[in-house]
């Protein structure tokens, strides 16, 4: 079809514009319920950038270096360090969950989920063998028996990123390292939802030796693409970018190259 320019020029238009506001944003939305970049640096509050206001309170943790800029560390089961957040609404994560983290482990743990823990609702985070753990209850599993596990271990002395995402409506849990999905399985059911707080850096016993940054807990399962981009750019990265500087650059390079 052959259209006059101006025509032309306003399909572009509304094509890119539609484009670019359906775009996701990738770190914060409103399915992000927690939020953590570490980059307080005093005090024993973490601030919690999501809309959600789960702010953290550290238990022992201590400020340190991060992945990006300030981190927190944890001494493993001599200090018990942790970070702890009340129970909220947002953090029944009943339909869905997905638990990003960027995670430097000193030693293995010794027992599961010394990332994030929801004791009897959900958990994500190095296990013993170092592997990678999503364990939740669900109206049809159990506890002990609603498991994925990453078929790779983390590495000692370096800094991995390690995801775990469940879609209660596909029943389908995943386990993800350095972006890459490592191991899938069937699980069924919504997740439980109780009064439990909300651990980082420990599970019922065991307790992170190593440390942490760029916490993020949304309350749909992410598909791989939005954890590489969050991986790779960052959570300030990714709030720098809003929609409406989306638009604006955008409209603004569009008007330049169409001379309008
Ligand atoms: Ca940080
Ligand atoms: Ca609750």
């Amino acid at each position: 079809m052959h259209y006059p320019l101006q025509i032309r020029k306003i399909l572009i238009l509304i094509l890119t514009i539609t484009c670019v506001v359906c775009l996701p944003i990738y770190a914060q939305d409103q399915h992000t319920v927690l939020l953590y970049t570490f980059e307080t640096g005093s005090g024993t509050t973490v601030n919690d950038l999501s809309d959600y206001g789960n702010d953290g309170e550290l238990m022992a943790a201590e400020w340190g270096v991060g992945k990006i800029r300030g981190g927190l560390t944890f001494g493993g089961n001599g200090s018990r360090a942790f970070v702890q957040i009340e129970d909220s609404d947002s953090l029944d994560l009943d339909e869905g969950l997905t638990v990003e983290m960027w995670v430097y482990l000193n030693s293995a743990s010794t027992a599961g989920g010394t990332g994030a823990t929801k004791e009897g609702a959900y958990k994500v985070g190095p296990r013993n063998d170092q592997r990678v753990l999503l364990r939740m209850t669900t109206s049809s599993v159990g506890w002990g028996s609603a498991v994925v596990i990453s078929n790779q271990a983390l590495a000692l002395n370096k800094w991995v990123h390690i995801a775990g995402t469940y879609d209660a409506e596909a029943g389908d849990g995943k386990v993800y390292i350095d972006g890459e999905l490592e191991s899938e399985g069937s699980i069924g059911g919504d997740i439980n939802t109780n009064d439990a707080v909300l651990w980082l850096g420990r599970g019922a016993g065991p307790f992170l030796d190593g440390r942490m940054d760029e916490v993020r807990i949304s309350n749909i399962a992410r598909t791989q693409k939005e954890i590489q981009q969050l991986m790779s750019v960052g959570i300030e990265g990714a709030l720098s970018v809003t929609p409406n500087d989306k638009l604006s650059t955008t409209w603004g390079h569009l008007k330049s190259r169409l001379k309008m």
